[in-house]
């Protein structure tokens, strides 16, 4: 069978072309105007970059390669047993745009277990950091070391020819994802002293070693959470804070891990990817102050004092859905068959039905639709995931599945360097002073 590597190298040829041909056929076409508002409005909408990987409409939610989250738990394959995806098939999925078959799959578990050591050093900068750091800076700071080993960047050293850029990105990326498990494990036991951390076992999947080297392998429920959570939280577009900061500095040619690393320091901001943990912080806060079962104009109540305290929901709203994410409605399907009588998970049902109602009231929200982070919380702290500064560090797992494979098709597409143009307020001003 094929591997991953060699499909790969098949189907370059083949995509260069076709961007040739496009750019060809349509470089000097316009998009249409830029609003003065896109260009101080955070670029919203503005077309600016190219991923095939995964498109996001506003309505439907994401596809990846053109395949919606229920068409990839029906198509990907799956764990002997199980019934959700393994995230093996969605990076494959993610890089050729094909569904790998079941060896192909297994091929990459064994490929991941074979690369997830961690060098000694790395370990050590993680034993030394106090638990009081955050979670993802620490993640942030060993994913940077691990550029220390970057085949790209030697190949670079080395003078490698621009056309074969592509091969040691690959082989950084996979070595990057590989090494996640083994830095997500190390940080949980240390920050939140739950034992030693066990060894990787190569006749197992991705999710059942992540979730054995955090202590949780034993419950083959919170496995199947784990292959459910990475796949859909492993890409969203290019245009996601992540994901746009993994290209915008692997533009630059730093290799894998160094992107990566920015990319992580992206996803802890609490309106990206930390919005996991500050889900839980509120639904915690809320349960303390109203108790268990809050009737719902308690819970109104709660909402509005957070808007009018001036914070935002979080887990609602999105810069580019405006329909429930359909990664929320996937985590709630998981929900309702294994823990349908989770007191917090019936939380964030009563929730989901109360604040879309509030944010259209309160009228600036453009979308009042809850989105992935709304959710992901309450399945992790069901199994006895509890330390919610640890959540983002999992979507940080996930999110180098589609940050890899963007990166692997931008050496081989030969993507420049990002360098959009900035205005001053004054040049603005003069520009359209008479227009
Ligand atoms: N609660 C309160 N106010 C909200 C809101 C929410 N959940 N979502 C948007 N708004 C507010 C914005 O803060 C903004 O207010 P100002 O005009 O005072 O600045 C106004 O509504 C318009 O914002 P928008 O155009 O609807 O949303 P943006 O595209 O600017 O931002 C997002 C999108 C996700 C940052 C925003 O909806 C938000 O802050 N949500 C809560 C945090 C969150 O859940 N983030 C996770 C997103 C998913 C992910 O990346 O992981």
């Amino acid at each position: 069978q094929t591997t991953l590597k060699e499909r790969l190298a098949e189907l370059i040829p083949i995509q260069q072309e076709n961007v040739k041909r496009i750019r060809a056929e349509h470089g000097k076409k316009s998009f249409g105007p830029v609003l003065v508002d896109q260009v101080y409005g955070g670029m919203r909408g503005l077309p600016a970059l190219i991923w095939d990987g995964s498109v996001l409409d506003a309505d439907e939610g994401i596809r990846f390669r053109g395949k919606s989250i229920p068409e990839c738990q029906d198509l990907l394959p799956k764990a002997a047993g199980g019934s959700e995806p393994l995230p093996e098939g969605l990076f494959w999925l993610l890089v050729t745009g094909e569904i790998p078959t079941q060896e192909q799959v297994s091929q990459l578990s064994q490929d991941w277990a074979a690369r997830a050591a961690i060098p000694e050093f790395v370990e050590e900068i993680l034993d030394r950091c106090p638990p009081s750091l955050h979670p993802m800076s620490q993640f942030s700071l060993a994913v940077t070391a691990l550029n220390h080993n970057s085949a790209f960047a030697k190949a670079y050293q080395d003078g490698i020819s621009k056309k074969d850029y592509w091969g040691p990105t690959f082989e950084d990326s996979m070595d990057l994802i590989a090494k996640l498990p083994n830095i997500a494990g190390r940080i949980y036991r240390n920050v939140f002293g739950q034992g030693k951390l066990p060894a990787i076992d190569s006749t197992k999947d991705y999710s059942h070693n992540l979730a054995s080297l955090l202590g949780f392998a034993e419950d083959p429920a919170f496995v199947e959470l784990l292959r459910l959570y990475i796949t859909i939280h492993s890409d969203h577009e290019g245009g996601n804070v992540s994901a746009h900061t993994g290209k915008l500095v692997g533009s630059a040619l730093s290799d894998p891990f160094l992107a990566y690393a920015a990319a992580l320091n992206g996803l802890a901001g609490p309106l990206h990817g930390l919005a996991n943990q500050e889900v839980l912080i509120w639904l915690r806060k809320m349960q303390s102050k109203l108790g268990e079962n809050p009737s719902d104009d308690a819970v109104k109540e709660y909402i509005w004092s957070t808007l009018k305290g001036g914070q935002v929901v979080p887990g609602y709203g999105h810069a580019v859905l405006r329909k429930t994410d359909p990664r929320y409605t996937a985590q709630r399907t998981f929900a309702l068959k294994h823990l349908p009588e989770d007191p917090l998970f019936k939380l964030v049902g009563q929730i989901y039905n109360l604040v879309p109602d509030i944010l259209l009231e309160a009228g600036k929200a453009k979308n009042p639709w809850p989105n992935v982070d709304a959710h992901s919380g309450v399945l992790l702290t069901h199994y006895g995931l509890t330390q919610m500064q640890f959540y983002t560090v999992l979507f940080g797992v996930s999110r180098a599945f589609g940050v890899a494979a963007q990166l692997i098709w931008d050496r081989a597409l030969g993507a420049p360097l990002e360098r959009p143009k900035s205005y001053s307020s004054a040049a603005i001003d003069q520009i359209f002073r008479d227009k």
